[in-house]
């Protein structure tokens, strides 16, 4: 008998957030579980087009691609309107789809700046547009609640390496850059990046994350010097993992790289909804909304935060497909997001062919992806039986019974293609 508590306790802590750390500021962000990615900048303009030709690849590195001089680049700037640009309504597509956070490139890898900076005048004053578009996108994720955070390019600023960049050997995706003539990193990192680093963390109020993108060569020291600069400023604001040697509060899924198991470090999975981040106008490559929502159940269940990319025309209109993929999200979440707020990992060591499990507390939540072969679903290895059983969306009770496998038989009606959730509620906290 004492064996087998002993064991129990031992399994209860080494279960899902128990793992975790401690560290109050990310617990907003483990709470939240899904949030929404914006790319847009001058690539924008471009939509995937360069002097009538279409570039291959993703849209935001097309001056790269492409091999674009920065003094063509630049003028990308004048069709950079942002005349119809709403935030609110940004803000309001990533609240109604349930994301509760928002990350939003104030720079990416083209160097342009999404906000005034006094540091480099390659920013928003060159475009049509009077105002400042962080500011005001800032003040809508305020104004409704959803969490701030702001991606920025901490190494690669193709803008002061136009002489690299031009080079045809220049891969700074993934790995160190080939070229000589790249610049000295501390000069662009202590002239550039530092000071708009504190820009962005002393002029916009609270931030709450900070996401450091592509560290390639960077030293230790440097991007201990990026993390730094956040604790100085704001020491709540979390940092991600790619600001370079495991130094974030969190960890990074590569491209769909999925564990096949429970996790037990904090991880978020980024994901566009067709092929690009940055708008393309030629790529009509989306998935199917079903297919986005599967994907965010999917990390939820192996406890890994999901952020949806949409990548915005240059006028600020946010494709329709992405819009309608984000309405669908909402829908379901309306009645069903306590299945991902705040839950932890499948905590069964089988994956099901029906689809996903989370867990809180005492409750288990089955998302059913697909009708399970005879209408009904066995559970093995459940420490305390389940007390009651119901549709999430409905309350429509769902008969059971619990020897030593407890075995469930579904309603007839359930429409798989909506993702119905069961909701399992056992005496004790389960496994
Ligand atoms: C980076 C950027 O280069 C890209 O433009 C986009 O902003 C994306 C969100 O982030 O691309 C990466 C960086 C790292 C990985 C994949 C894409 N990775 O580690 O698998």
């Amino acid at each position: 008998k004492w064996l087998s508590i002993l064991l129990l306790c031992n399994m209860l802590c080494s279960c899902g957030k128990t793992q975790q750390p401690a560290n109050p500021d990310m617990e907003w962000w483990r709470e939240a579980r899904f949030g929404m990615f914006v790319h847009w900048g001058l690539y924008s303009v471009a939509a995937g087009e360069w002097k009538g030709k279409q570039i291959d690849g993703i849209g935001e590195w097309i001056q790269n691609f492409a091999k674009i001089p920065n003094s063509e680049y630049e003028k990308l700037a004048s069709g950079f309107t942002m005349a119809n640009y709403r935030p609110e309504e940004w803000v309001k597509l990533a609240k109604n789809a349930g994301a509760r956070y928002i990350i939003f490139t104030t720079k990416h890898h083209e160097g342009f700046c999404l906000y005034l900076s006094s540091v480099s005048d390659f920013d928003v004053e060159r475009t049509p547009y009077k105002g400042d578009p962080l500011k005001e996108l800032v003040e809508a994720c305020r104004k409704h609640g959803i969490k701030v955070g702001l991606y920025y390019s901490h190494r690669q600023d193709w803008h002061e390496e136009e002489a690299a960049v031009m080079e045809k050997e220049y891969d700074g995706h993934y790995g160190k850059p080939k070229s000589e003539v790249r610049p000295d990193a501390d000069k662009y990192i202590n002239e550039k990046a530092l000071p708009q680093i504190k820009e962005l963390l002393t002029r916009y109020g609270k931030i709450d994350l900070l996401w450091y993108d592509t560290p390639m060569d960077l030293t230790e020291e440097q991007s201990r010097a990026f993390v730094n600069a956040v604790r100085e400023l704001q020491p709540e604001c979390i940092v991600n993992g790619r600001v370079g040697y495991d130094l974030g509060d969190y960890g990074m899924l590569g491209d769909n790289e999925m564990p096949c198991a429970k996790v037990s470090q904090d991880l978020e999975m980024v994901a566009t909804m067709n092929r690009t981040w940055g708008y393309k106008k030629n790529d009509h490559d989306w998935k199917k909304p079903k297919d986005i929502l599967c994907s965010l159940i999917e990390c939820a269940s192996r406890g890994v935060n999901y952020v949806v990319n949409v990548g915005p025309k240059a006028d600020g209109t946010i494709p329709q497909p992405s819009v309608d993929i984000m309405n669908f999200i909402g829908e379901w979440m309306k009645t069903n997001a306590e299945s991902i707020y705040g839950t932890t990992a499948n905590p069964f060591n089988d994956n099901f062919p029906w689809g996903f499990v989370t867990r809180k507390n005492n409750t288990l939540y089955l998302h059913l992806l697909r009708q399970p072969a005879g209408n009904s679903i066995e559970l093995k290895g459940m420490l305390s039986p389940i007390e009651k059983a119901e549709m999430l969306s409905s309350g429509e009770e769902v008969s059971f019974s619990c020897e030593n496998i407890c075995k469930l038989t579904l309603p007839d009606s359930l429409d798989y293609e909506r993702v119905p959730v069961l909701k399992l509620t056992c005496k004790e906290p389960v496994h």
